[in-house]
């Protein structure tokens, strides 16, 4: 599971990125203080089912604490896109190939309209604006890697796979690219397209292959009325109201052990030594987020839950225990996307228990249950197979 942090620069893109990670990404209120790319790992919250069972999980591919599960997320974050980026202004869009093989985007896009498209400070900028932007460098990006190949495309007669060949690096099924070929009737046999059916359907498919949350940040210096106005501008998008430097500044309190903060929490404790200058700063953190919350876990959530509309799925080897091979409890959270089956599952974990499934057993109903059976979040699920 990966998800890209793009957006025009200069709006908390770093900020958010540090904030999720933990990860030391530099940040800088001038433009382009991202040039090489920031990998790191973020955890999305849920709760356990070890409470529900009445046991003690002891986590492996993710960690539990006060039982929630923290599910860990890859995270990258680019440079920023400018108007033009893909006629190579700013830092050009070459950048996009470490973002967009993600899958979901977020747009953070500055809440306050303090900076404009191009990162500078203004006091008149609509924030609405980047996201039509950023959609629109999106897809010249996809349409500049759809002209280039087009001669080699023009010999073949399985247009649909050739696109999808061409576009592996956005790693969008093949499926989606025949659909959007076919939505809007251009020939997929000989592709010889013109730049206008490039671009439509670049845009069309960008659309449909890459979902994207808008991060609505600074929040903290954001008036509830400005937020109302861009929420009312972006109302077919999944939006979230967020402040990755509260969140940012509430970890790192944390973490020197000033605060009691959990990520997500609508209130923290001092629970160690501050400055006065801390103090206030504090101060200022606790009634924000006692109003809003820094909207970080909501961000996260939004795009995993909602967005991907993915849900967590624990698989275990004994259903009674609910334990792995070794005696580890509820070991494995793993995320797969709403309506899969025990035979999807059995096929996350390894081939050879998809050839050999025999059955499922539902560990909290303790219910048998076939290949086709559709899982529901938070299942604990043992696969029988046939394998020794
Ligand atoms: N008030 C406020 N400022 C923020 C927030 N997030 C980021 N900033 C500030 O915005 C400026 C830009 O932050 P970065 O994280 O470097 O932004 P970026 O989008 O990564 O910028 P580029 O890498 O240059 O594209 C810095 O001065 C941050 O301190 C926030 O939630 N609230
Ligand atoms: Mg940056």
């Amino acid at each position: 599971m990966l998800i890209g942090i793009i957006g025009a620069p200069n709006k908390g893109k770093s900020t958010l990125f540090s904030a999720l990670t933990m990860a030391n990404a530099e940040i800088g209120d001038y433009p382009f203080t991202t040039i090489k790319p920031n990998r790191g790992v973020a955890y999305v919250a849920r709760e356990c089912p070890e409470k529900q069972l009445g046991l003690k999980c002891n986590p492996r591919n993710s960690t539990c604490t006060n039982g929630i599960r923290y599910i860990p997320i890859e995270i990258v974050d680019v440079a920023g896109l400018v108007p033009g980026a893909h006629l190579g202004k700013g830092m050009g869009n070459q950048f996009l190939t470490d973002a967009i093989a993600a899958d979901v985007l977020i747009q953070v896009i500055d809440g306050t309209g303090k900076t404009d498209l191009n990162g500078n400070h203004t006091q008149t900028s609509n924030p609405a604006e980047e996201v039509r932007m950023i959609f629109d460098e999106l897809s010249h990006w996809v349409a500049g890697i759809v002209k280039k190949h087009m001669p080699a495309m023009i010999k073949r007669k399985d247009g649909t796979k050739a696109l999808h060949e061409v576009l592996a690096g956005l790693r969008i099924s093949e499926k989606i690219i025949e659909d959007t070929v076919n939505k809007l009737g251009l020939a997929s046999s000989g592709i010889n397209w013109k730049d206008e059916e490039i671009l439509s359907f670049s845009q069309a498919l960008v659309r449909a292959g890459k979902p994207i949350v808008v991060a609505i940040n600074k929040s903290d210096s954001a008036s509830p009325q400005q937020i109302e106005k861009i929420n009312e501008s972006l109302k077919e998008m999944e939006v979230v109201a967020c402040s990755a430097a509260v969140e940012l500044s509430l970890k790192k309190a944390a973490k020197a052990g000033i605060i009691d903060y959990a990520s997500g929490a609508r209130g923290f404790n001092i629970t160690g030594n501050a400055t006065d200058e801390q103090n206030k700063g504090l101060e200022f953190m606790k009634s924000f987020v006692q109003k809003s919350g820094t909207g970080i876990q909501e961000l996260l959530h939004s795009a995993i839950f909602k967005t991907l509309n993915l849900i967590v799925v624990y698989p275990v080897e004994d259903e009674n225990k609910c334990t792995d091979h070794f005696g580890n409890v509820l070991p494995d959270a793993r995320l797969m996307r709403r309506g899969g089956t025990a035979v999807d599952l059995a096929r996350m974990i390894h081939t050879d228990l998809e050839k050999n499934f025999l059955y499922a057993i539902d560990a909290k109903k303790k219910m048998r249950i076939g290949k086709e059976h559709q899982l529901n979040d938070g299942d604990v699920i043992k696969i029988a197979s046939a394998a020794k």
